[in-house]
């Protein structure tokens, strides 16, 4: 793939920016929330002085964030947090806005991480991750950058716990704000955004009829009973696997069955997996499958499904469509493996709709700012972002939305405190 490159960026084709431009107008004109943010800040500028490095997956939502960053100060670097989930539209329009891009659809392991040791070299003062690929890297290959980078924020759930993981090791070294772990994104992005961004990459890798099919979700969660209630939108049957029983208890009474996966192996027509663990679904599931089933994952990295175990078995593969391989095992059942097992909502289709991203971003952006402003006081570790900022970023949304809200009234306030009043 020839791309264009130049010491600012290297993006798949220049060409494309216009189109690019198209997107992030679209993609701007439903993020009311990020929207206000820039328009606050611009003047003020409190970001100036900062370099934001990020590596998050280059879509018309994050040209957003991006621009929004710019717009309050801040110089900006970025890559892609996943080979596939690059749109190089929005990489090109982002090329020209000053903006050091390094991302390009298809990228190999080499050209990952040859990207993300570009985005370091204007020496970030903060990091913004999206699955911990960027602090890890400076932490193992870019040890010298540390002392100038006050923190850093994670946009994801695999990504918040593998930091808590390296801070439990005492590996982590510096302080790095958990923009998953905001009401404002989880509660949002992973249940509604998930739901819907996976069945739109499903649907556009396959266009098979949901309605009356087996969609097996592997894993509950909040992505995971997103996509349950979406697919039970459409008209499945739909089947979770779990391996934490209020997980499993749940989604039995909200009317999903409940199996394992040795047994949804056996029924199930389309798989998704959630669950952030390796080896989800593996040789002996593809064993035990249909002829014609469709596996597909939408957790943060390509560890759920084991495709080389898939590959091994099978006799033969092809092509059918984009982010569709057909593996023929010996005995002729097909099986269908969507996006290379990577996340079929960012691969296949363009990710969450921006309406929810608009949420998220809003945590990534006052996550910049409460770095700037007391992240040298934070010490090394995990932290959490204000309670009270969701109830003002969703306040700015249901303002968008045109949605009205009550007010407590001062008796109502006192009421609330007064422990004196029984029945
Ligand atoms: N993610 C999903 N859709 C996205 C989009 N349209 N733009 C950027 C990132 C997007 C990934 C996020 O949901 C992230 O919150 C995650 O992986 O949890």
């Amino acid at each position: 793939m020839t791309t264009t490159e130049t010491q600012n960026y290297k993006v798949a084709d220049l060409s494309l920016a216009d189109e690019g431009r198209l997107l992030i107008d679209w993609a701007e004109s439903r993020m009311p929330v990020l929207m206000s943010l820039r328009e606050k800040f611009e003047k003020t500028k409190p970001l100036a002085g900062h370099r934001i490095a990020g590596c998050l997956h280059v879509t018309k939502e994050t040209a957003v964030l991006i621009r929004t960053l710019k717009a309050a100060g801040a110089e900006v670097s970025w890559s892609g947090c996943n080979p596939l989930s690059t749109n190089d539209a929005v990489a090109a329009a982002l090329a020209q806005e000053d903006i050091r891009m390094y991302a390009w659809y298809g990228q190999d392991t080499e050209g990952f991480y040859w990207s993300i040791d570009r985005t370091l070299d204007f020496k970030p003062t903060m990091t913004l991750d999206d699955g911990a690929d960027l602090i890890f890297r400076v932490h193992s290959h870019h040890q010298d950058l540390m002392e100038g980078i006050i923190g850093g924020s994670e946009e994801t759930t695999t990504g918040v716990h593998r930091l808590r993981a390296m801070a439990a090791d005492g590996k982590l070294e510096y302080p790095v704000i958990a923009v998953n772990d905001a009401e404002t994104k989880w509660d949002f992005d992973n249940v509604y955004g998930t739901g819907q961004s996976s069945l739109d990459g499903i649907l556009r890798a396959t266009s098979v009829l949901l309605a009356g099919k087996n969609f097996v979700t592997a894993g509950y969660g909040h992505c995971g009973k997103g996509c349950a209630m979406r697919a039970k939108g459409m008209g499945a049957n739909v089947i979770a696997t779990e391996v934490k029983p209020t997980a499993a208890l749940k989604a039995n009474l909200e009317g999903v069955r409940v199996m394992t996966m040795d047994e949804a192996a056996k029924i199930g027509d389309v798989f998704i997996t959630t669950t952030g663990m390796k080896d989800v679904i593996v040789k002996h599931h593809f064993e035990s499958m249909k002829d014609g089933a469709i596996v597909s994952n939408t957790g943060h990295y390509d560890c759920e499904i084991n495709i080389a175990e898939l590959k091994e078995m099978a006799v033969s593969s092809r092509e059918m469509r984009d982010n569709c391989i057909e593996y023929t095992l010996s005995d002729g059942r097909r099986i269908y493996v969507l996006a290379e097992g990577r996340l079929v909502n960012l691969a296949a289709a363009e990710g969450h709709p921006s309406e929810v991203m608009d949420m998220s971003f809003a945590n990534q952006f006052q996550a910049m700012m409460m770095l700037a402003r007391e992240g040298k006081d934070l010490g090394k570790g995990v932290h959490e972002l204000p309670e009270e900022l969701d109830q003002e970023i969703a306040k700015i949304k249901l303002d968008a939305m045109g949605l009205g809200l009550d007010v407590l009234t001062p008796e109502q306030i006192a009421y609330s405190t007064d422990y004196s009043q029984g029945t």
